[in-house]
């Protein structure tokens, strides 16, 4: 029988994000990026006394940051791995600002790196030497919303959430979600191109994204902001800017297409005996829940028991060695209700299904939700944390987590999968008590090598950032690469647009 739920502790949905922050706070800076990872500084400009000022007669004193205490947390990135050592951050409120100073910045060859709400995986949004930091964060400006059309325009900085919030006001909701929603922007998200919760029901950003305003490296403004559902006209620009990671310019704008806010929403939460037994209840949910599917989630036991222990977040069901989160998102609660006890009924009933919960209440859904989206910073507590998030065609998709148990054993605190099975996409974590070259170099390229075995992709979502563009080679073949690097050329001939990311040395 489904238990109902009793156990609830925190309502809402993103409180861990801080919380491990602040726990990580205390910590040791992490290593410089240049030395631990060996890179050499690229012939770009130092920022002088002069630059300084320049900036400051482009903003206003504010919104240039030199002091070192004020320039860290932005040299820093979330999960601790990386650290820059930028002297001045620029907090531009407008494309026209945004614009000035990349076209000084160009013609005196200074490096910048476009930061968001700096919370990327992959050391994408910190500098790695000193180059500017460019954060979007004073732009977050809500531009027009069409109640029919679920048109939102929006300047870059705006924060997820924030997004979120503003148009359920008008019944629609974000076409996106993700663990980091309080902190991340928007810009951040079409820079990596996010994907997240509920990808398998709202597609990515790609489909979504009706039209963006970015500024070249050489302060050309590119305005492809547009709300029209169709438009061929021409070259489709601003497949360019989803997820090009900061390399080919800045977004500033950006018109999203937001869905209808689901009338009716279910959560389902339940423990599984084995993996193949995830895969049998996706096909099912797919079969019985067909278009209100919206979100099929699953997780292994070390992914929630070192959650649950090390957040101290409460686990509604029992332990489990598989967990799988299955969310409806309809607009009919009888019809919706109906089809999940159908596939509810028929999973109990053929074993694949052991025990869980079903939820329509929000406050229940929340936890639910903040169990899952806790896991991504549930691992730093363990001491240092490696991430690999990776899609591998569904049959395959958990092969890689008992062989890197079996690689790690005595050196990984815990190994564990966990994500979104509907996608293809497994995020494997790594825990070690602290960075050792040892066990980087036990993990990487091994587990990029068997993910090219299996052909899947060597970053499913999170992008190349710093941390893989020596890997790329993996999921993309030369004559790609090569495109890439023509493409670099074209938009930003003299690299400074987020030097050390993505495209690998030649
Ligand atoms: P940042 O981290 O600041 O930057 C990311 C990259 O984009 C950098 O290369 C940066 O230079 C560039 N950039 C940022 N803003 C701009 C701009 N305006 N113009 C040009 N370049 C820019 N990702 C997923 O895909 N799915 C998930 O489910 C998911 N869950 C997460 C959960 C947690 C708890 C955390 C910490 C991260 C998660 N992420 C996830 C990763 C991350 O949140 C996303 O990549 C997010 O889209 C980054 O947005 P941001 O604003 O923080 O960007
Ligand atoms: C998630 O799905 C995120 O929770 C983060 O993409 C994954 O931190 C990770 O490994
Ligand atoms: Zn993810």
């Amino acid at each position: 029988m489904i238990k109902s739920l009793t156990l609830f502790v925190r309502t809402v949905r993103t409180p861990n994000v801080a919380l491990v922050q602040t726990r990580l706070a205390s910590q040791v800076l992490p290593q410089l990026s240049a030395t631990k990872y060996n890179v050499k500084r690229k012939e770009f400009g130092s920022v002088q006394a002069d630059d300084v000022n320049f900036f400051k007669s482009v903003l206003s004193e504010e919104q240039v940051l030199t002091e070192e205490s004020d320039v860290l947390p932005f040299n820093i990135d979330w999960i601790k791995n990386c650290r820059g050592q930028s002297k001045v951050v620029l907090k531009p409120k407008s494309t026209k600002q945004v614009s000035e100073i990349l076209a000084y910045c160009n013609k005196r060859q200074l490096a910048v790196c476009p930061q968001g709400g700096n919370t990327g995986l992959v050391g994408g949004s910190v500098p790695v030497f000193d180059e500017i930091v460019l954060s979007l964060s004073l732009m977050n400006k809500i531009i027009s919303l069409d109640e029919i059309s679920g048109a939102l325009v929006c300047e870059a900085g705006c924060i997820l959430e924030t997004l979120d919030n503003y148009v359920k006001e008008q019944n629609l909701i974000m076409p996106l979600d993700l663990g980091a929603k309080g902190s991340c922007h928007i810009g951040g998200n079409v820079s990596t191109n996010a994907g997240g919760l509920r990808l398998l029901r709202y597609g990515n950003l790609h489909g979504s994204l009706m039209g963006v305003e970015a500024v070249k490296a050489d302060g050309t403004v590119v305005d492809c902001i547009r709300t029209l559902k169709k438009d061929n006209t021409g070259y489709h620009l601003k497949h360019l800017f989803i997820g090009s990671e900061g390399t080919l310019g800045i977004v500033t704008k950006v018109a999203v297409h937001c869905p209808v806010l689901p009338k009716a929403v279910t959560l389902g939460f339940f423990g599984v005996k084995d993996f193949d037994s995830v895969l049998k209840l996706y096909k099912s949910a797919k079969a019985s829940l067909g278009e209100i599917l919206s979100a099929f989630e699953m997780a292994d036991n070390d992914s929630i028991s070192s959650t649950v222990q090390n957040l101290k977040l409460p686990n509604p069901i029992a332990d489990f060695p598989f967990y799988v989160l299955v969310e409806t998102h309809g607009s009919d609660e009888t019809h919706d209700a109906e089809k999940l006890s159908r596939f509810l009924e028929r999973e109990m009933s053929s074993g694949l299904i052991i025990d869980g919960t079903v939820t329509s209440e929000p406050a229940k859904m929340q936890t639910i939700w903040n169990l899952r989206e806790s896991i991504a910073g549930a691992g730093l507590l363990d001491g240092y944390v490696y991430k690999y998030d990776v899609s591998i065609p569904a049959a395959r998709y958990y092969d890689l987590v008992p062989v890197l148990r079996q690689r790690m054993a005595g050196k990984a605190v815990k190994v564990y999968g966990y994500g979104h099975v509907g996608d293809g996409n497994i995020h494997i974590n790594v825990t070690v008590p602290e960075y050792s070259k040892e066990a980087t170099d036990m993990l990487e390229p091994f587990i990029f090598e068997e993910v090219s075995k299996l052909k899947g992709s060597i970053s499913a979502e999170h992008g190349v950032g710093f941390r893989k563009p020596h890997f790329i080679h993996y999921s993309k073949d030369e004559g790609a690469i090569s495109l890439m690097r023509e493409l670099k050329q074209l938009m930003d001939p003299n690299g400074i647009l987020n030097p050390y990311k993505v495209l690998p040395d030649p």
